[in-house]
């Protein structure tokens, strides 16, 4: 997976994505990062990349020119068509399912706005994704840009060590994950479940199954909806 990050602010970009997990997956190449700095692409001597909105209103808006020369630029190294999410609130609400969908491209582009947006008339011409990362206003695309890679990142095979933990987590299925506990086995005087310590292990399925389904209803009734529930965790909800 190779992501190319159209921004005015690189290095967040790059400080951000060469930290942990995604940090190791670039190190080891199985993610690539591209940054583009728009502002390379302004299209006079000040270096601006944005002006006054016509109608009037408040703020400034990112000018076509610039971030359309910045895309051509990323264009060129690359064959085939490509995707190009634009981060904003307007955009469909990121999900895991979308992640999923995402991680089977071979090549990404993201499209970062600052300010009050970007000229309309080349994001006609260049996003195919408008996409949000939920119901809250950002100062710019860079931090939705970054939820985004790394949530896709952790889905390409290779990224996260073991296999098991991609799968069977928060999410997947429309249950929230069961709880997790390490050593000290008394901790404050509290104890970590006794099951968990029996070393039998269909009863510690059975207890997770049965804490993710308790949680999820405690949590996020709205999932339940679409969770694959058997009939008896259906009465036991009831
Ligand atoms: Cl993608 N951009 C901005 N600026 N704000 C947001 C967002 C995106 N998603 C939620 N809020």
């Amino acid at each position: 997976m190779r992501f190319h990050v159209l921004t005015l602010f690189p290095d967040m970009i790059v400080n951000g994505m060469h930290t942990s997990i995604t940090g190791r997956a670039i190190e080891r190449g199985l993610i690539g990062l591209n940054t583009v700095d728009i502002r390379n692409y302004a299209d006079n001597k000040h270096m601006r990349v944005d002006d006054y909105p016509y109608g009037g209103g408040a703020g400034m808006v990112m000018q076509a020119e610039p971030v359309y020369r910045a895309f051509e630029a990323v264009k060129e190294h690359i064959s085939h068509p490509v995707r190009v999410v634009y981060l904003t609130p307007q955009g469909r609400v990121f999900n895991q399912e979308m992640a999923g969908e995402l991680a089977g491209e071979e090549e990404l582009v993201f499209l970062c706005g600052h300010y009050e947006g970007i000229d309309e008339r080349v994001l006609e011409e260049i996003v195919t994704d408008p996409v949000s990362i939920g119901d809250y206003v950002l100062t710019g695309g860079e931090l939705p840009a970054m939820v985004m890679m790394d949530a896709i990142s952790r889905l390409v095979p290779g990224v996260l060590h073991n296999e098991e933990s991609a799968v069977g987590e928060s999410f997947q299925g429309y249950l929230l994950e069961y709880p997790q506990y390490s050593r000290p086995a008394v901790w404050r005087e509290k104890a970590v479940p006794e099951v968990l310590l029996s070393g039998h292990h269909a009863n510690v399925e059975r207890w997770r199954r049965e804490q993710s389904v308790l949680r999820t209803a405690k949590w996020r009734p709205d999932l339940l909806e679409n969770a694959e529930l058997t009939p008896k965790e259906r009465e036991m909800l009831n």
